[in-house]
């Protein structure tokens, strides 16, 4: 195949070529970080499904090994789909993955290096005692698979299996003492109705004050919690282009860190044309806020270390209608942190009441960028043509409900981010999350973007509410690409401090590797 250069990203995680989704089995070991991931070698669509396998010093810089983990055994002749790793004591990593089993069962089985003195552990050897577990009679063994990492608990391992059993989507918790012989507990760890089938549950730890991460074997019991701040739904790590998410911890700088999978929002059709498809996000620390009420995730430090050129633009006041363009940096491939200080809230519009059961994501495509307001929509306006015929904007937007109290929207909109034709199969959301802050205070607000070509992370105050969007411009790629603050409330704005740097590649080795 020809590979598309036209939207591959610059600095997020992508192999050459082909299609790419769950990041799996996330581990440190030895100096190494491994990222293995599903992997098709054929083709730009999902099918064919192994382990491709990719190390790093750093989480930034990756050298692509030969697959880890692939069909080859009875016990996954049909499918090696995702999993997690867990370092056993004496610090040796086994990994735990869903095999699709000739009567194309999902069923969980076990690898482990064939050299643990193999500083790449490019091998690994899946035993013949496998599986491990498999469904029990009244499961549906299509709907049973990617398995967590393991958690040592009161004397047992403990871990999840994604499930579904009716309308309820479910986490089955299994027990183990030598983690060979597993037991299913009585009840699954936790379910909801109509949620469909759990893919990738994942299930960790964080520490109740500070920033240090804990060890997921530190866990002393589970109580659910649905008083977050997003309501029956519960709390979302994102709100966009992101799935199949997985977190792993980082003994070297004792942080918990969180990968996902950002897939594409154009066509199959498109995907094999372009002759890839997928790419990870850029891995996030992530943290209890300090009311413990939210997740807080924030790009890791390490991707500073690709910061070029810079630019800033401090105390730049923006008034209704007016945007200002952030010069001098390769606005297609780009990270930018801004802080935006407001005046007064007293303008912001009301929440109409009617809103009240609708999510965040349908209020944003009532009220995008281009809708005037009180006090946003502001913001910064990404992968912008010159004349603003295609943009991303991101940005925020405050209310003022009946209780008088601020609520602040946050939105990725794709629906400006592309000339293509409507009636072209492209996906074009109106991303949105509401932020959990109190702006009465200091009335400012942070925002943080990575812009990547096609995709988009976010960062709202702070890693509050996080959106990944995917687009794919026609106009605004590569030099043709420009970024701009705007404001399009009464109430003007000042950009107190921004700083935008140009994002430099990292260095991808062995990426011609054949697979
Ligand atoms: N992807 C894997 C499954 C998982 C799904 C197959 C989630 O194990 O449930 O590629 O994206």
């Amino acid at each position: 195949v020809e590979v598309k250069q036209l939207h591959r990203t610059g600095y997020h995680f992508q192999p050459p070529k082909h299609w790419i989704n769950d990041p799996n089995a996330p581990m440190y070991f030895n100096g190494i970080y491994h990222l293995f991931y599903q992997y098709n070698p054929k083709g730009a669509v999902w099918g064919n499904i192994v382990w491709a396998h990719s190390v790093s010093k750093d989480l930034i810089n990756w050298e692509a090994l030969p697959p880890a983990i692939f069909p080859s055994k009875p016990f996954d002749i049909n499918g090696t789909w995702s999993g997690s790793a867990t370092i056993l004591p004496g610090n040796k990593p086994i990994i735990l993955y869903t095999g699709l089993d000739a009567d194309k069962r999902q069923i969980q089985n076990y690898a482990v290096p064939a050299n643990y003195s193999d500083p790449y552990l490019r091998e690994w050897i899946k035993p013949d005692d496998n599986p491990l577990v498999v469904p029990s009679q009244e499961m549906n063994s299509s709907q049973f698979r990617d398995p967590t990492t393991a958690w040592w608990h009161n004397g047992h391992w403990r871990i999840l299996v994604g499930g579904k059993r009716k309308h309820r989507g479910m986490a089955w918790l299994y027990r183990s003492i030598d983690f060979m012989y597993w037991v299913k507990a009585k009840h699954p760890l936790h379910s909801a109705p109509e949620t469909g089938m759990w893919e990738c549950p994942d299930f960790f730890p964080l520490a109740l004050n500070g920033r240090s991460r804990v060890d997921t074997s530190k866990v002393d019991r589970y109580v659910p919690d649905n008083t977050s701040v997003d309501g029956r739904a519960g709390l979302r790590l994102d709100y966009g282009n992101f799935y199949a998410s997985k977190t792993f911890f980082d003994p070297s700088k004792n942080r918990r860190i969180l990968w996902g999978w950002a897939n594409e929002s154009d066509a199959a059709d498109d995907d094999k044309t372009k002759g890839w498809a997928g790419v990870q996000t850029i891995p996030r620390v992530v943290w209890l806020s300090p009311d413990a009420k939210q997740v807080v995730q924030w790009p890791i430090k390490e991707l500073e270390t690709l910061r070029g050129q810079k630019v800033d633009m401090n105390n730049q006041n923006v008034e209704q209608g007016q945007h200002v363009e952030v010069k001098e940096i390769t606005a297609a491939q780009a990270d930018i942190e801004v802080t935006f200080s407001l005046g007064s809230l007293d303008k912001a519009e009301e929440f109409d009441p009617n809103w009240a059961n609708l999510d965040a994501q349908t209020v944003c495509s009532l009220r995008r960028s281009d809708v005037p307001g009180g006090v946003g929509p502001f913001g910064l306006l990404t992968l912008a043509s010159q004349n603003l015929d295609e943009f991303t904007p991101v940005f925020f937007r405050v209310f003022k409900t009946k209780e008088n109290k601020h609520k602040v929207l946050m939105c990725s909109d794709a629906k400006s981010s592309s000339l293509r034709p409507f009636n072209e199969k492209l996906y074009r959301p109106s991303f949105a999350g509401f932020v959990d802050v109190d702006l009465s205070a200091n009335k400012k607000i942070s925002l943080r973007s990575l812009i990547d070509h096609s995709v988009v992370e976010s960062f709202g105050a702070g890693g509050k509410t996080c959106i990944t969007s995917r687009v794919y411009p026609t106009l605004a790629i590569k030099d043709a690409a420009h970024l701009f603050v705007f404001n399009n409330g009464t109430e003007p704005v000042t950009v107190q401090t921004l700083t935008a740097w140009s994002m430099n590649a990292p260095q991808q080795m062995n990426q011609n590797l054949e697979f």
